[in-house]
């Protein structure tokens, strides 16, 4: 027969769906909603191997469970602001706008080509007026909640590209694009208030049990809740109005081992200290110039300044420790002061080295008694050692935990300090002084002061006549925007210049896309139809500021009435990554796969350059990045193999949640079964349509045997789809490939029932992988003279005898008389028997409505009823 020719039948099936809108999914639909989604991409230009994955997986899971009648909502977007769009528009001199449209114009049209069962109407792009016209109404509703506040931050500054970095674009205390140290600004920033939900974003997460736990721990540990004890130092020789200083720690159990005390270069009193000796200013500009985030303290070089001040222990105001300024406190972690004690905590023992300070060893392992040498000892919390430089007996040996808490109900008992809950969670600053994002709809007038846009004044939409030739923010440069009239008093007032965060849009577009069309950011009864999301999937790299500003979020609508709910993912999936190998010429620099053949000779395998035949070393796998070059393009692939080809290979080769490795061979594996599933019908089809649907009994033991193997093959693939275990249910349909390919082999002869279980087992085939290679199967389907579309089949049913293995008859018996015989499962429980024998319409017939005196059964021999 002909070869199976997807570049012809691809775009045609691709066509079909289209016409009759076949993934548009109906809000009013009665059947029971499943709504299933990939995380958005963001519009860069092309779609990657790692979209291929992701949005492959998602879309086995959307085919599978509309088969199984369900009403699916299957969604695309586009994540479609930020600042790579602003770089692109200053270095190819074209609007962020026009840039980000042509991009999304370019991927959906890769997308369409995947085949993927998308409800394209309802697509959706964070950058267009239509969706962040809603958001700047939900910011208004938030300001009125008293969600929102605007206060003085410090913040990574950069100082060439003239913006706020988020911690994560500090890399190594330089800004991640231009490189420049960063610096360390205090700036008046919006904030959503999210530290005010840590403890119900931490406890929300024992709920979400369909979430990998690695992603749980993740969100734990980034809330960051602690229990300490909180005390004030009292201070002599500080400044006026400084008395005494509050601190916080976690290990009240080393009350007896601090030798120095320490505050943040940007706590009021290093500030006040400041003024009038410059030295001290100095000190604190220094260490304002590495970055924010905690890593980059950590990983700095340990810096004191000693003020002089003495600082006074709480239960003993005698005992004075010297106060430093510390680069390694953060003013915005509990109070910004610190307690040191040098032998357990790693950071304060660098410092009581670097200064020479003493170390007290408050505990000692059981079996040591040697002091803490460069290495601090903080043994877990559960771990007994013993204390001999604490508030309770020398010498005994408990738990650091016990420790803890016998001294912390001693601090409260006398009143020299009380028990403190803390999260390390900081509010998550939104603002950005960036040009491509959702302006923040707020305005400033000299008089009435800070006050959200009037929502009948909405969308406050971006200027399209921006210019980028200074760097910083062109809504700030634009000569017009920002000039506005007051909303309350009418004179002349100012246009908040700053953007939200881009993590805010994507923090509620799944919701969006429940009703994407309404004039209202949602329909609340619509999305509660719909949400949470059933399955989400998506790369482990969200597992923090994404999925948690997604839970944020959702509560914030829910506070402000636009959902129902508060957790917006019920399921979630992490993928794991697509690796390549990687190739290097001999000079030095990465070689792409598409410029090289490989030759295979015995074990070895050989390298050539295509144009310069030069010998090319083969390197590692690695993730799939441009900057090794080792990425394939998915255009090409398809191109080349169809789409159904590279969707099958991406859902094959290893389990989805780890990463698989794109080989030429593999795909070509891959293309290879494709095309024995177009010869197995080939060869098939004209006894399947001649005996489809006139499969009976299995009074032949072959043609049983096939059955079986059919029917658990749908039973097992359906459950591996559920389990997300895609690769598990790849495997099965090649087994059972390879059982109808035997069969069919040995057709000529065979009795009608075997025919007849073949013709079952290849139409069975083709809808099971219709979610993975979804032409190929169309095409199967109408081979078989369907009229429908395999896309809108149902899931076979599976017969449940057949998927029993090990089968026994028993006799039943009734008063000793042989009356019938049961088929179960071997080793079937008593009472499962027993329940199965009385709803027999046999048995019932012969008791008549008289309940049995007695049963007895013996497991796989015999039932014994007594009438
Ligand atoms: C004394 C102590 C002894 C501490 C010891 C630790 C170990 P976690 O547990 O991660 O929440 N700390 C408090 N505020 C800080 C700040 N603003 N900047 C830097 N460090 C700060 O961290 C709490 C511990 O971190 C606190 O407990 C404090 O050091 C330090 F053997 O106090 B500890
Ligand atoms: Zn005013």
């Amino acid at each position: 027969g002909e070869r199976y020719n997807p570049r012809e039948m691809e775009p045609k099936w691709q066509k079909v769906w289209d016409d009759n809108q076949s993934f548009v999914s109906s809000n009013d639909d009665p059947r029971e909603p499943y709504y299933v989604l990939e995380m958005f991409p963001y519009p860069s230009g092309r779609i990657h191997m790692g979209h291929v994955r992701n949005y492959s997986m998602g879309d086995v899971v959307a085919r599978y469970h509309r088969a199984k009648g369900k009403n699916v909502l299957h969604p695309m977007g586009w994540d479609a602001f930020g600042l790579p769009a602003e770089n692109a528009a200053i270095e190819r001199h074209t609007h962020p706008g026009t840039w980000t449209r042509q991009n999304i114009a370019a991927m959906k049209a890769q997308l369409k080509s995947m085949g993927l069962a998308i409800d394209w109407t309802r697509e959706i792009a964070t950058c267009e007026p239509e969706y962040y016209q809603h958001q700047q109404s939900m910011f208004i509703d938030m300001m009125a909640s008293g969600l929102v506040t605007r206060k003085q931050s410090k913040v990574n500054w950069d100082p060439v590209d003239m913006t706020v970095l988020a911690n994560e674009q500090v890399i190594d205390g330089k800004g991640w694009r231009s490189g420049a140290p960063v610096e360390q600004r205090e700036l008046t920033q919006w904030f959503f208030k999210i530290s005010e939900m840590a403890e119900e974003l931490l406890s929300g997460l024992d709920g979400l049990t369909e979430w990998p736990e690695k992603v749980r721990v993740m969100q734990r540990n980034w809330i960051g809740k602690s229990q300490g004890l909180a005390f004030d130092f009292g201070l002599k020789g500080a400044p006026q109005g400084f008395d005494t200083l509050p601190v916080y720690t976690t290990r009240p159990d080393t009350m007896r081992g601090p030798t120095f005390a320490a505050i943040a270069a940007d706590h009021p009193l290093a500030k006040a200290l400041a003024e009038g000796n410059p030295e001290v200013a100095a000190f604190n500009k220094l260490c304002q110039q590495a970055g924010t985030s905690a890593e980059a303290l950590e990983t700095a070089e340990k810096l004191g300044f000693d003020t002089g001040i003495k600082a006074t222990h709480p239960a003993d105001p005698s005992w004075e420790l010297p106060l430093y300024i510390a680069n390694f406190v953060l003013m915005d972690y509990g109070t910004g002061a610190i307690i040191g004690c040098p032998a357990h905590d790693q950071r304060d023992l660098d410092f009581a080295r670097k200064y020479d300070l003493p170390v007290i060893d408050v505990f000692k392992p059981l079996d040591s008694n040697e002091p803490v040498g460069d290495e601090a000892f903080s043994p877990p919390k559960t771990q007994a050692v013993r204390y001999v430089q604490w508030f309770g007996e020398t010498g005994a040996e408990l738990s650091v935990q016990e420790a803890m808490d016998q001294t912390l109900a001693l601090f409260q008992a006398n009143g020299w300090g009380k028990a403190q809950t803390q999260y390390r969670l900081r509010d998550w600053g939104v603002s950005r002084q960036r040009y491509w994002g959702c302006p923040i709809p707020v305005i400033h007038c000299e008089v009435c002061g800070t006050l959200p846009v009037p929502k009948k004044d909405l969308p406050v939409v971006l200027p399209e006549d921006v210019t980028f030739d200074k760097p910083g923010n062109a809504l700030d440069h634009h000569p017009k925007w920002k000039h506005v009239d007051c909303p309350q008093c009418g004179g002349a007032a100012r246009r908040e210049t700053d953007t939200m965060d881009t993590f805010v849009d994507s923090s509620w577009y799944y919701t969006r896309f429940t009703a994407p069309h309404a004039d209202t950011p949602t329909i609340p009864a619509i999305a509660n139809r719909w949400l949470p999301v059933d399955q989400y999937i998506g790369g482990v790299e969200h597992a923090i500021l994404h999925l948690l500003y997604s839970r944020y979020f959702t509560r914030a609508m829910k506070a402000t009435g636009h959902v129902a709910h508060d957790e917006p993912f019920k399921g979630l999936f992490t993928q794991g990554m697509v690796t390549h190998e990687t190739y290097k010429a001999p000079a030095g620099e990465w070689v792409a796969p598409a410029d090289i053949v490989i030759e295979t000779f015995g074990e070895g395998r050989r390298a050539t350059h295509l144009r310069s035949g030069e010998t090319i070393s083969i390197g590692s796998i690695e993730k799939m990045s441009k900057s090794k070059k080792n990425v394939v393009d998915p255009d090409e692939i398809v191109a080349t193999y169809g789409a159904d080809t590279a969707r099958w290979f991406m859902l094959s080769d290893s389990p989805p949640e780890r990463d698989v490795q794109w080989t030429e061979a593999g795909v070509e594996g891959a293309s290879r079964f494709q095309q024995r599933v177009w010869r197995l019908v080939g060869e098939t089809i004209d006894l399947v349509k001649q005996s489809l649907g006139t499969v009976t009994g299995s009074d032949d033991s072959e043609a049983l045997s096939l059955r079986k193997i059919v029917h658990r093959a749908v039973h097992n693939v359906g459950s591996d789809i559920e389990g997300l275990r895609f690769n598990r249910a790849v495997a099965q349909i090649y087994e059972l490939t390879n059982a109808l390919v035997r069969s069919a082999g040995l057709v000529a002869a065979a009795p009608a029932s075997r025919i007849a279980a073949l013709a079952e087992g290849v139409e069975r085939l083709i809808q099971l992988i219709a979610p993975m290679m979804p032409h190929l199967a169309e095409t199967c389907w109408e081979a078989l003279g369907n009229s429908g579309l395999v896309a809108d089949a149902l899931w076979p049913p599976v017969d449940p005898a057949l998927l029993l293995d090990d089968e026994v008859t028993m006799p039943i018996q009734i008063n000793g008389k042989r009356r019938g015989e049961i088929t179960v499962a071997k080793g079937m429980a008593a009472a499962e028997v027993e329940a199965l024998v009385l709803s027999m319409d046999e048995i019932v017939r012969i008791l008549d409505g008289k309940a049995p005196k007695k049963i007895v059964i013996v497991p796989d021999r015999i039932v014994n009823v007594v009438v």
